[in-house]
């Protein structure tokens, strides 16, 4: 079992970012498994969930013409236009059937603002609005966090960054993360990540 002070953080094993989803992440489905097992190793355990309403200003097909996969400019930074994915309530945004979810103490759902995306578990998009999540790390007397799931590019690595950025100690099992690998995305985030002074592991 790990020390008290340990947090296990599972980003976004959804169905929309497994193989047969809206944004599927090659070989998503592939970590499912050993998260699980992993899970058990924790005493404290956070889920992250992709929760967009309808319409949201983060989809492509909110803005007249564009293609998924392009880059926008919002108020808060560029910003990719995705496919729709992981609407509230829907399948899509479910977590995979295959996923323990039992294990975990909390759900942190993100990217609920129509107007900013959050692909960090910590902040949205703007870098500025919190979720919660490290007041409830906190009070928990976590300090060090394990950092799982998809996509390693975008919301593993933005999760991990701002972790380290707030002092915690952060470590990526990157065996157990899936990469969407827009234009080198994916070299770019570890290479992020390490600069932010993220363990890599594995
Ligand atoms: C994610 C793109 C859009 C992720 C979420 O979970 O990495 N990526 N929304
Ligand atoms: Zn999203």
């Amino acid at each position: 079992m790990r020390a008290a002070d340990e947090a296990l953080i599972v980003i976004d094993v959804q169905n929309d970012f497994c193989p047969g989803g809206a944004l599927a992440v090659t070989g998503g489905d592939e970590i499912i498994n050993p998260i699980n097992d992993l899970m058990e190793e924790f005493r404290v355990v956070i889920l992250t969930q992709d929760w967009h309403p309808a319409g949201h200003s983060s989809f492509a097909s909110s803005h007249d013409g564009a293609a998924p996969f392009s880059i926008t400019q919002m108020p808060y930074g560029p910003q990719v236009l995705w496919p729709d994915h992981c609407v509230q309530g829907s399948q899509g945004a479910a977590f995979h059937a295959a996923l323990k979810t039992d294990p975990a103490q909390v759900v942190i759902r993100k990217g609920f603002n129509p107007l900013v995306d959050s692909y960090s578990g910590f902040f949205e998009n703007d870098h500025a609005t919190p979720t919660g999540l490290e007041g409830y790390l906190r009070t928990r007397g976590v300090s060090k966090l394990t950092i799982v799931g998809l996509a390693l590019d975008y919301c593993v690595n933005f999760t991990a960054v701002d972790g380290a950025k707030l002092g915690f100690e952060v470590t990526v099992e990157t065996a157990l993360c899936r990469a969407i690998d827009l234009d080198g995305s994916r070299n770019a985030a570890l290479t992020g990540m390490e600069k932010a002074g993220v363990r890599l592991n594995g």
